[in-house]
């Protein structure tokens, strides 16, 4: 009786531009998932491949013949959607409780830069001007959250602790603890208008795409700030700085741009009322990150669906 064939070990590829980057995920994914061969693409066959974890730019998995799926490595998919040659395969978002905790991070940071009034001492301190501004407490600063999905949705709960009065605006509507839940866009309006600080932590898809625009600015109460720490292609920038200099809005923290790296000649780097950071606001821990990425492909072995599986259709 000829011997049974042993099961091929299935391969997983890391696709990460940054080389450094890419190098700190082969140890902890190696780890992770014992039982596959774990390498850079580069080291790979490509017809050897079978799935890939990937960050940035991912076209190089078109030349892939056997891949049958593709993990994201970060938690915004726009980008993988977006290539004509990948539209046949399976998409994972990162769901990894480190990224989620540093944007809860992140956004509490920012948060409470606005409400308690940190860009304008920041500009005190550089013309040596000694000037207390009155702040209100939390509970009587309201803070919007568009997009109440894993990020939104972790966020809101330091900021109710402290007593924020937070909404949140999705999709469908959803129910969480000491937040007022607007839903569409029928509810888009009432939200933005008890928003004296906005965080958009919305998807990137054709809907939301340029959806930081004149007229949502207009309908934030004046003097409201916007937090984007989403993706870049939210915003229309002229539409900001036009809110910014007319007084409406009063600053902006941006993380995320339509060109990343931001340019040095972009404006916003200069202006008086914009935070920049350079696409920092949460970045997959290797570790949990790993670990997410180890369940998702083997749910994908077993022919499972995995959590964080992408609806193509909704764009997220
Ligand atoms: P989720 O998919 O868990 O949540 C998305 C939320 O947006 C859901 O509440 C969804 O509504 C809502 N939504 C989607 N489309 C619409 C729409 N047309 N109108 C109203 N609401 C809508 O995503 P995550 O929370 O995991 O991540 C959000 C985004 O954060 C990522 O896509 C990424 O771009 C960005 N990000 C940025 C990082 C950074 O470092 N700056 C790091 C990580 C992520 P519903 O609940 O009804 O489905
Ligand atoms: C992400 C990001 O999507 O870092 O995870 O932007």
């Amino acid at each position: 009786m000829p011997a049974p064939r042993a099961r091929r070990q299935p391969v997983l590829a890391i696709v990460v531009e940054d080389r450094e980057e890419a190098a700190a995920w082969t140890v902890p994914l190696r780890a992770a998932l014992p039982e596959a061969r774990v390498d850079l693409i580069e080291n790979l066959d490509p017809a050897s491949i079978d799935y890939a974890a990937g960050w940035g730019s991912v076209s190089g998995l078109a030349r892939c013949a056997k891949l049958k799926a593709i993990v994201s490595i970060g938690a915004g998919i726009d980008h993988i959607l977006a290539e004509p040659a990948l539209r046949h395969l399976p998409v994972v978002r990162m769901i990894d409780p480190g990224l989620t905790r540093g944007m809860t991070e992140f956004v509490l940071l920012q948060v409470l830069h606005h409400h308690r009034r940190m860009p304008e001492y920041d500009a005190q301190q550089r013309r040596a001007e000694w000037r207390q501004r009155y702040a209100p407490l939390a509970h009587a600063r309201r803070v919007g959250i568009m997009g109440m999905g894993v990020l939104g949705r972790a966020a809101a709960k330091p900021l109710v602790e402290i007593g924020f009065r937070v909404a949140g605006w999705s999709r469908t509507r959803r129910r969480v603890d000491g937040v007022e839940g607007f839903a569409g866009t029928a509810q888009l309006d009432a939200f933005l208008a008890r928003s004296d600080i906005l965080v958009c932590l919305l998807p990137l898809t054709p809907e939301t795409r340029g959806i930081l625009n004149a007229r949502l600015f207009a309908r934030l109460p004046k003097g409201a700030a916007v937090i984007n720490v989403a993706r870049g292609g939210h915003l229309i920038e002229a539409d900001l700085a036009a809110a910014l200099d007319s007084g409406h809005l009063s600053g902006a923290s941006l993380d995320v741009f339509a060109r990343e790296p931001l340019p040095p000649d972009h404006p916003f780097w200069r202006h008086p009322h914009i935070i920049i950071t350079p696409h920092v606001a949460a970045l997959s821990q290797y570790d949990s990150g790993s670990a997410f990425i180890a369940r998702a492909v083997r749910a994908l072995i077993a022919g499972k669906t995995p959590r964080g599986l992408v609806d193509r259709q909704r764009g997220y």
